[in-house]
Protein backbone atom coordinates (compact mmCIF):
# COMPACT_ATOMS: atom_id res chain seq x y z
CA UNK A 1 0.00 0.00 0.00
CA UNK A 2 1.40 3.81 -0.78
CA UNK A 3 0.53 6.15 1.43
CA UNK A 4 -0.43 9.91 0.53
CA UNK A 5 -0.06 12.09 3.68
CA UNK A 6 -1.38 15.26 3.70
CA UNK A 7 -1.48 18.14 5.43
CA UNK A 8 -3.45 20.42 7.75
CA UNK A 9 -6.60 21.58 5.28
CA UNK A 10 -8.17 24.30 7.45
CA UNK A 11 -11.72 24.15 5.08
CA UNK A 12 -9.37 24.45 2.04
CA UNK A 13 -12.04 22.27 -0.17
CA UNK A 14 -11.14 23.31 -3.29
CA UNK A 15 -7.37 22.98 -3.08
CA UNK A 16 -7.89 19.37 -1.76
CA UNK A 17 -9.97 18.08 -4.45
CA UNK A 18 -7.02 19.70 -7.11
CA UNK A 19 -4.52 17.96 -4.25
CA UNK A 20 -5.98 14.54 -4.35
CA UNK A 21 -6.22 14.72 -8.20
CA UNK A 22 -2.94 15.48 -8.84
CA UNK A 23 -1.91 12.51 -6.13
CA UNK A 24 -3.86 10.43 -9.00
CA UNK A 25 -6.93 10.20 -6.87
CA UNK A 26 -10.62 9.47 -9.06
CA UNK A 27 -13.73 10.99 -8.25
CA UNK A 28 -16.63 8.30 -8.72
CA UNK A 29 -19.47 7.30 -6.61
CA UNK A 30 -19.78 10.34 -4.46
CA UNK A 31 -16.10 10.11 -3.01
CA UNK A 32 -12.07 10.20 -4.16
CA UNK A 33 -9.91 6.72 -4.24
CA UNK A 34 -7.38 5.19 -6.32
CA UNK A 35 -6.23 1.76 -5.99
CA UNK A 36 -3.09 0.59 -4.43
CA UNK A 37 -3.05 3.94 -2.29
CA UNK A 38 -4.49 5.07 1.04
CA UNK A 39 -4.45 8.96 1.50
CA UNK A 40 -3.57 9.68 5.45
CA UNK A 41 -4.67 12.91 6.89
CA UNK A 42 -2.81 14.99 9.33
CA UNK A 43 -5.72 16.40 11.15
CA UNK A 44 -7.05 20.10 11.65
CA UNK A 45 -9.65 19.92 8.73
CA UNK A 46 -11.47 23.06 10.46
CA UNK A 47 -11.28 26.51 11.18
CA UNK A 48 -9.85 29.24 9.35
CA UNK A 49 -10.90 28.59 5.63
CA UNK A 50 -13.46 28.95 3.30
CA UNK A 51 -14.91 26.05 2.76
CA UNK A 52 -15.15 23.92 6.22
CA UNK A 53 -18.52 21.74 5.71
CA UNK A 54 -17.59 20.43 2.26
CA UNK A 55 -13.52 19.57 4.03
CA UNK A 56 -14.74 17.27 6.58
CA UNK A 57 -17.87 15.69 3.70
CA UNK A 58 -14.83 14.19 1.67
CA UNK A 59 -12.31 13.79 4.04
CA UNK A 60 -15.20 11.39 6.10
CA UNK A 61 -16.49 9.73 2.91
CA UNK A 62 -12.91 8.58 1.65
CA UNK A 63 -12.41 7.75 5.73
CA UNK A 64 -15.92 5.46 5.78
CA UNK A 65 -15.01 3.73 2.53
CA UNK A 66 -11.36 2.71 3.40
CA UNK A 67 -9.85 5.52 0.80
CA UNK A 68 -8.38 7.19 3.75
CA UNK A 69 -7.50 7.36 7.19
CA UNK A 70 -6.77 9.84 9.83
CA UNK A 71 -5.35 11.37 12.66
CA UNK A 72 -6.55 13.85 15.03
CA UNK A 73 -5.22 17.46 14.90
CA UNK A 74 -5.70 19.71 17.90
CA UNK A 75 -8.39 22.14 15.60
CA UNK A 76 -10.60 18.77 16.21
CA UNK A 77 -9.85 18.06 19.79
CA UNK A 78 -10.31 21.63 20.74
CA UNK A 79 -13.65 21.77 19.38
CA UNK A 80 -14.65 18.86 21.31
CA UNK A 81 -13.89 20.40 24.04
CA UNK A 82 -15.32 23.85 23.26
CA UNK A 83 -18.45 21.90 22.64
CA UNK A 84 -18.26 20.29 25.79
CA UNK A 85 -19.50 21.55 29.26
CA UNK A 86 -17.22 21.33 31.68
CA UNK A 87 -20.03 21.00 35.08
CA UNK A 88 -19.06 24.08 36.35
CA UNK A 89 -20.32 26.46 34.25
CA UNK A 90 -18.19 26.58 31.58
CA UNK A 91 -17.39 23.98 28.58
CA UNK A 92 -13.95 22.00 28.81
CA UNK A 93 -12.85 24.75 26.54
CA UNK A 94 -13.29 27.88 28.01
CA UNK A 95 -15.47 30.38 25.68
CA UNK A 96 -14.36 33.17 27.70
CA UNK A 97 -10.79 33.54 28.60
CA UNK A 98 -8.05 35.55 26.94
CA UNK A 99 -10.79 38.37 25.39
CA UNK A 100 -12.57 35.41 23.76
CA UNK A 101 -9.48 33.91 22.47
CA UNK A 102 -10.94 30.20 21.78
CA UNK A 103 -13.94 31.39 20.35
CA UNK A 104 -12.24 33.60 17.86
CA UNK A 105 -10.07 30.24 16.37
CA UNK A 106 -12.75 28.34 16.17
CA UNK A 107 -15.18 31.80 14.37
CA UNK A 108 -15.36 29.86 10.97
CA UNK A 109 -16.56 26.44 11.95
CA UNK A 110 -19.18 27.95 14.01
CA UNK A 111 -19.99 29.82 10.76
CA UNK A 112 -20.38 27.93 8.45
CA UNK A 113 -21.10 24.51 10.41
CA UNK A 114 -22.01 24.49 13.97
CA UNK A 115 -24.73 27.14 13.63
CA UNK A 116 -26.32 26.27 10.26
CA UNK A 117 -26.04 22.75 10.45
CA UNK A 118 -26.62 21.79 14.56
CA UNK A 119 -27.25 18.46 13.73
CA UNK A 120 -24.22 17.35 10.93
CA UNK A 121 -21.97 19.40 13.54
CA UNK A 122 -22.97 17.03 16.23
CA UNK A 123 -22.29 13.87 13.92
CA UNK A 124 -18.77 15.53 12.90
CA UNK A 125 -17.67 16.06 16.72
CA UNK A 126 -18.91 12.72 17.55
CA UNK A 127 -17.17 10.95 14.80
CA UNK A 128 -14.01 13.59 15.75
CA UNK A 129 -13.71 11.47 19.37
CA UNK A 130 -13.20 7.66 18.03
CA UNK A 131 -10.10 9.37 15.31
CA UNK A 132 -6.46 7.71 16.62
CA UNK A 133 -4.01 9.96 17.97
CA UNK A 134 -1.32 8.72 15.76
CA UNK A 135 -0.55 5.96 13.15
CA UNK A 136 2.18 3.45 12.80
CA UNK A 137 2.08 2.38 8.99
CA UNK A 138 4.48 -0.89 8.64
CA UNK A 139 7.53 1.73 9.75
CA UNK A 140 6.09 4.94 9.64
CA UNK A 141 4.84 6.86 12.05
CA UNK A 142 2.23 9.73 11.70
CA UNK A 143 1.30 12.32 14.13
CA UNK A 144 -0.35 15.92 13.57
CA UNK A 145 2.24 17.71 15.60
CA UNK A 146 4.95 15.76 17.36
CA UNK A 147 5.98 12.18 18.16
CA UNK A 148 6.50 10.90 21.91
CA UNK A 149 7.08 6.96 22.14
CA UNK A 150 5.83 6.80 25.77
CA UNK A 151 3.04 9.10 25.31
CA UNK A 152 1.56 6.99 22.22
CA UNK A 153 1.85 4.11 24.37
CA UNK A 154 0.02 5.76 27.06
CA UNK A 155 -3.06 6.82 24.65
CA UNK A 156 -2.96 3.87 21.96
CA UNK A 157 -5.75 2.20 23.33
CA UNK A 158 -7.82 5.06 24.93
CA UNK A 159 -10.55 7.40 23.15
CA UNK A 160 -12.44 10.52 23.64
CA UNK A 161 -15.48 8.54 23.23
CA UNK A 162 -14.54 7.39 27.02
CA UNK A 163 -15.46 10.63 28.96
CA UNK A 164 -13.70 10.31 31.87
CA UNK A 165 -10.50 10.31 29.85
CA UNK A 166 -11.70 13.41 27.63
CA UNK A 167 -12.59 14.92 31.41
CA UNK A 168 -8.47 14.64 31.91
CA UNK A 169 -6.86 15.28 28.66
CA UNK A 170 -8.45 18.80 29.36
CA UNK A 171 -7.43 19.04 32.83
CA UNK A 172 -3.96 20.95 33.45
CA UNK A 173 -1.10 18.54 35.16
CA UNK A 174 -2.55 15.66 34.26
CA UNK A 175 -0.74 12.70 32.31
CA UNK A 176 -3.55 12.44 29.93
CA UNK A 177 -3.31 16.58 29.48
CA UNK A 178 0.65 15.92 28.44
CA UNK A 179 -0.18 13.46 26.17
CA UNK A 180 -2.42 14.98 24.07
CA UNK A 181 -0.56 18.43 24.48
CA UNK A 182 2.27 16.76 22.77
CA UNK A 183 1.31 14.70 20.70
CA UNK A 184 -1.34 17.41 18.74
CA UNK A 185 0.28 20.71 19.51
CA UNK A 186 4.14 19.85 20.40
CA UNK A 187 6.43 20.50 23.00
CA UNK A 188 7.16 24.42 23.97
CA UNK A 189 10.01 25.73 26.25
CA UNK A 190 9.60 28.83 28.77
CA UNK A 191 11.14 31.73 26.57
CA UNK A 192 13.27 34.03 29.06
CA UNK A 193 11.16 36.67 30.92
CA UNK A 194 13.57 39.20 29.04
CA UNK A 195 12.08 38.27 25.73
CA UNK A 196 8.88 39.30 24.20
CA UNK A 197 7.16 38.76 20.82
CA UNK A 198 3.52 37.93 19.09
CA UNK A 199 2.87 34.72 18.39
CA UNK A 200 1.14 34.29 14.94
CA UNK A 201 -2.10 35.52 15.28
CA UNK A 202 -1.10 38.12 17.53
CA UNK A 203 -1.21 37.06 21.05
CA UNK A 204 2.06 37.57 23.37
CA UNK A 205 3.78 34.34 23.69
CA UNK A 206 6.18 33.53 26.88
CA UNK A 207 6.74 30.28 25.15
CA UNK A 208 8.88 28.52 22.16
CA UNK A 209 7.30 25.75 20.02
CA UNK A 210 11.09 23.41 19.61
CA UNK A 211 12.06 22.02 16.78
CA UNK A 212 11.76 18.54 18.53
CA UNK A 213 12.53 16.65 14.83
CA UNK A 214 16.00 17.79 14.86
CA UNK A 215 18.38 15.34 16.34
CA UNK A 216 20.27 16.21 19.01
CA UNK A 217 23.63 14.59 19.67
CA UNK A 218 26.68 16.21 20.82
CA UNK A 219 26.99 18.45 24.07
CA UNK A 220 23.55 19.96 25.62
CA UNK A 221 24.47 23.61 24.98
CA UNK A 222 21.80 24.62 22.50
CA UNK A 223 20.37 28.33 21.85
CA UNK A 224 16.78 29.16 21.19
CA UNK A 225 17.07 29.94 18.10
CA UNK A 226 18.82 27.16 16.78
CA UNK A 227 15.83 25.41 18.20
CA UNK A 228 13.04 27.07 17.16
CA UNK A 229 10.52 26.17 14.39
CA UNK A 230 11.61 27.86 11.04
CA UNK A 231 9.49 30.50 10.20
CA UNK A 232 8.96 31.67 14.22
CA UNK A 233 10.93 35.27 13.79
CA UNK A 234 13.60 36.42 15.92
CA UNK A 235 14.17 33.78 18.64
CA UNK A 236 16.81 34.88 21.47
CA UNK A 237 20.34 33.68 21.06
CA UNK A 238 20.71 32.94 24.86
CA UNK A 239 21.70 29.37 25.77
CA UNK A 240 18.32 27.11 27.05
CA UNK A 241 18.61 26.03 30.69
CA UNK A 242 19.70 21.93 30.43
CA UNK A 243 16.46 21.36 32.61
CA UNK A 244 14.01 23.24 29.82
CA UNK A 245 15.30 20.35 27.00
CA UNK A 246 15.42 17.40 29.47
CA UNK A 247 12.30 16.33 28.71
CA UNK A 248 12.98 16.39 25.04
CA UNK A 249 15.99 14.56 23.68
CA UNK A 250 15.09 15.27 19.98
CA UNK A 251 14.34 12.48 17.44
CA UNK A 252 17.59 10.52 16.82
CA UNK A 253 18.88 9.19 13.22
CA UNK A 254 18.12 5.74 13.94
CA UNK A 255 14.00 5.88 14.42
CA UNK A 256 11.61 5.11 12.14
CA UNK A 257 10.63 7.98 9.98
CA UNK A 258 7.88 10.45 11.09
CA UNK A 259 5.27 12.39 9.14
CA UNK A 260 3.70 15.31 10.97
CA UNK A 261 1.97 18.57 10.18
CA UNK A 262 0.77 21.84 12.21
CA UNK A 263 4.17 23.64 12.23
CA UNK A 264 2.91 26.28 9.27
CA UNK A 265 6.39 25.92 7.55
CA UNK A 266 7.17 28.79 5.19
CA UNK A 267 8.51 27.03 1.70
CA UNK A 268 8.14 26.96 -1.79
CA UNK A 269 9.33 23.87 -2.20
CA UNK A 270 8.75 21.72 0.54
CA UNK A 271 11.50 19.44 1.78
CA UNK A 272 11.93 16.55 4.77
CA UNK A 273 13.31 17.87 7.65
CA UNK A 274 15.82 15.51 7.85
CA UNK A 275 16.26 12.04 6.69
CA UNK A 276 13.93 10.65 8.69
CA UNK A 277 11.24 13.74 9.75
CA UNK A 278 8.82 15.62 7.31
CA UNK A 279 6.10 17.86 8.16
CA UNK A 280 3.52 18.24 5.52
CA UNK A 281 2.28 21.68 6.99
CA UNK A 282 2.65 24.39 4.40
CA UNK A 283 0.47 26.79 5.92
CA UNK A 284 -2.81 26.68 3.12
CA UNK A 285 -4.53 28.79 5.43
CA UNK A 286 -2.64 31.82 4.57
CA UNK A 287 -2.91 33.49 1.04
CA UNK A 288 0.43 32.74 -1.13
CA UNK A 289 1.14 29.15 0.93
CA UNK A 290 0.54 25.55 -0.22
CA UNK A 291 -1.44 22.78 0.32
CA UNK A 292 0.87 19.50 0.33
CA UNK A 293 1.02 15.89 0.06
CA UNK A 294 4.28 13.63 1.25
CA UNK A 295 3.49 9.89 -0.97
CA UNK A 296 5.17 7.19 1.01
CA UNK A 297 6.44 3.97 -0.97
CA UNK A 298 8.51 2.27 2.05
CA UNK A 299 11.40 4.59 2.24
CA UNK A 300 13.37 5.01 5.18
CA UNK A 301 15.19 8.14 4.12
CA UNK A 302 12.44 10.60 3.24
CA UNK A 303 13.00 12.64 -0.11
CA UNK A 304 11.77 15.96 -1.28
CA UNK A 305 11.01 14.04 -4.71
CA UNK A 306 8.22 12.19 -2.87
CA UNK A 307 6.21 16.14 -2.11
CA UNK A 308 3.46 17.31 -4.46
CA UNK A 309 1.47 20.31 -3.70
CA UNK A 310 -0.70 23.25 -4.94
CA UNK A 311 -0.99 26.51 -4.00
CA UNK A 312 -3.82 28.03 -1.71
CA UNK A 313 -6.31 29.50 -4.29
CA UNK A 314 -7.27 33.46 -3.79
MN1 LIG B 1 -2.47 21.96 14.26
Amino acid sequence: MVYDIIGDIHGHADELSLLLAKLGYRYEGGKYFQPGHQAIFIGDFIDRGPKIRETLAIVRTMVMHGAARTVLGNHEYNAICYHTEDGKGDFLRSHTVGDGKNTKQHQQTIKQLAFPHPGEWRMYLDWFKGLPFFLELNGLRVVHASWDSEFAEFVRERSLNDTEFLHRSATKGSKEFEAIDKLLKGPEIPLPLTFSAPDSEGFERTEMRLAWWKPRSGGNRFRYDELAVPGEGNMPSDIIPVEDLKRWPGYANGEEPVIFGHYWLPADAPAPLSANAACVDFGVAKPGWRLVAYTWRGERTLTAEHFANVPRIG
